[in-house]
């Protein structure tokens, strides 16, 4: 018995050590911020961290630094800088990484939220992941096993594994909303007229890789068959996937990543099935960080069609959040920042559905230090100062819902309700 414990323990050793070697290659760049270098990276598709101080900070892999030093492209390697005990902002004090969620503790927490307020939140398991771990969707609405002719709304938490504080907000919101719900009326109105579906962990396989590997993991744990690992789940979507080759990465060792094919990984599979079910009339999808809220496009600089209820959504939930906590989130055109994106969330929910989508990243701003990792003490006031942006998009889709009803009663033709077939 002893003998066969020491050989699983030496065989985890070194499935542990090869993974390790595997993506802990990844070095912190530091490069002049600059009108050159901004106009060399762009087509280079990296992993960009933040821009602070006149510099530019990038993840970068081997390859990466090969491109680079092929382009003569001047950087400082600055990862021992980064590493969060130096940072002094971020304290682990329990479990696997202390107040954060692992997969395990979300799960049981889940469940329980769920057996606690049976009547309002169900659990549903929309697929599984690469590794075999399910995607949980929380279900918050009164009569929540039925299916009524209401609102509805999603709200989605981390597609990037180390992005940790973006399972925390959404994961709150659904605590929040059934613990309120007998008490504060508000609550009880947007539970009852809306169904409010919740998502909090896109990527369990990457977060747990995170968690117990290396922190920085970013993409999901698909075996590329070529030595290298991981999709980006935030360039899988199937909307424009790929444009231009700008804005996400056809080479499988990239942080940006696209996958094989659009949809290729079940993770984002599970988003797309739940969608084709569903009507749903508003997205958030959050991430960290640099504090901001963002709409789309995000392929192009060029402005959709809808750029003015885009704006004006965004900018209202900008304004809710700033009193909370003093931090300001500006509403701004995703494609409109320092980098495209290809094969988002966000363009794809708004390119086919045609509904509002905001990527709403986290605080730090690129002012502070911490980049991904949050205190655990910050959870809580992040939270907060999400809250009031959630509920007022809860409230937006009821408004829309009941004017879209009105209108359809005027026309004579209202919609039948829809079965639900989950897994
Ligand atoms: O690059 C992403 O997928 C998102 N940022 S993150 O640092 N969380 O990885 C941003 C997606 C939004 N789109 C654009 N900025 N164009
Ligand atoms: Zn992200």
């Amino acid at each position: 018995m002893k003998n066969i414990l020491t050989i699983l323990i030496f065989v985890c050793f070194i499935l542990g050590s090869v993974h390790a070697q595997h993506f802990a290659d990844r070095e912190i760049i530091r490069l002049d911020n600059n009108q050159e270098n901004r106009k060399e990276l762009l087509g280079l598709n990296l992993d960009l961290l933040m821009e602070k101080e006149g510099n530019i900070y990038i993840v970068a892999s081997p390859n990466d630094l090969i491109a680079l030093n092929a382009k003569n492209i001047l950087y400082d390697i600055e990862s021992h800088k980064f590493y969060p005990r130096e940072l002094g902002v971020f304290t682990i004090q329990s479990g696997v990484n202390g107040d954060f969620h692992s997969y395990p503790e979300l799960e049981r927490d889940l469940m329980a939220l769920a057996d606690t307020y049976p009547d309002l939140a169900q659990v549903i398991d929309i697929g599984d992941s690469l590794e075999q771990r399910n995607i949980y969707a929380v279900r918050i609405s009164d009569n929540v096993g039925l299916q009524e002719n209401e609102a509805s709304v999603i709200f989605l938490g981390c597609h990037h594994a180390r992005e940790w504080i973006s399972v925390e907000v959404p994961f709150l919101l659904g605590k929040y909303l059934v613990e309120n719900y007998s008490t504060d009326e508000e609550v009880k109105r947007l539970v009852d007229n809306c169904d409010i579906w919740i998502v909090p962990l896109v990527n369990p396989d990457g977060l747990e890789y995170s968690i117990h590997f290396y922190r920085y993991w970013r993409k999901n744990m698909r075996d590329n068959g070529d030595g290298t690992y991981g999709v980006d789940l935030n360039r899988n979507y199937g909307y424009k996937w790929g444009w231009n080759n700008l804005g996400s990465s056809p080479d499988s060792a990239s942080e940006v990543y696209r996958g094989p094919g659009p949809f290729t990984e079940p993770e984002i599979q599970a988003i797309r099935d739940l969608f084709a079910q569903m009507h749903f009339q508003a997205l958030v999808s959050y991430h960290s960080y640099s504090q901001v809220i963002l709409y789309p496009w995000g392929y192009t600089e060029e402005v959709s069609d809808k750029e003015d209820i885009l704006f004006q959504i965004g900018d209202r939930m900008s304004r809710l959040m700033e009193p909370v906590n003093g931090r300001y989130y500006p509403a701004e055109r995703a494609g409109a920042g320092f980098y495209l994106t290809n094969g988002d969330t966000t363009d794809w929910s708004f390119g086919v559905y045609g509904i509002p989508s905001y990527t709403i990243e986290l605080p730090p701003d690129s002012r502070l230090k911490g980049e991904f990792f949050n205190a655990e003490s910050d959870i809580h006031p992040i939270f907060d100062e999400n809250l009031p942006a959630a509920l007022y998009l809860v409230d937006w889709c009821i408004q829309t819902h009941a004017s879209q009803a009105h209108n359809a009663t005027l026309r004579g033709r209202q919609k039948q309700p829809r079965l639900l077939h989950l897994k």
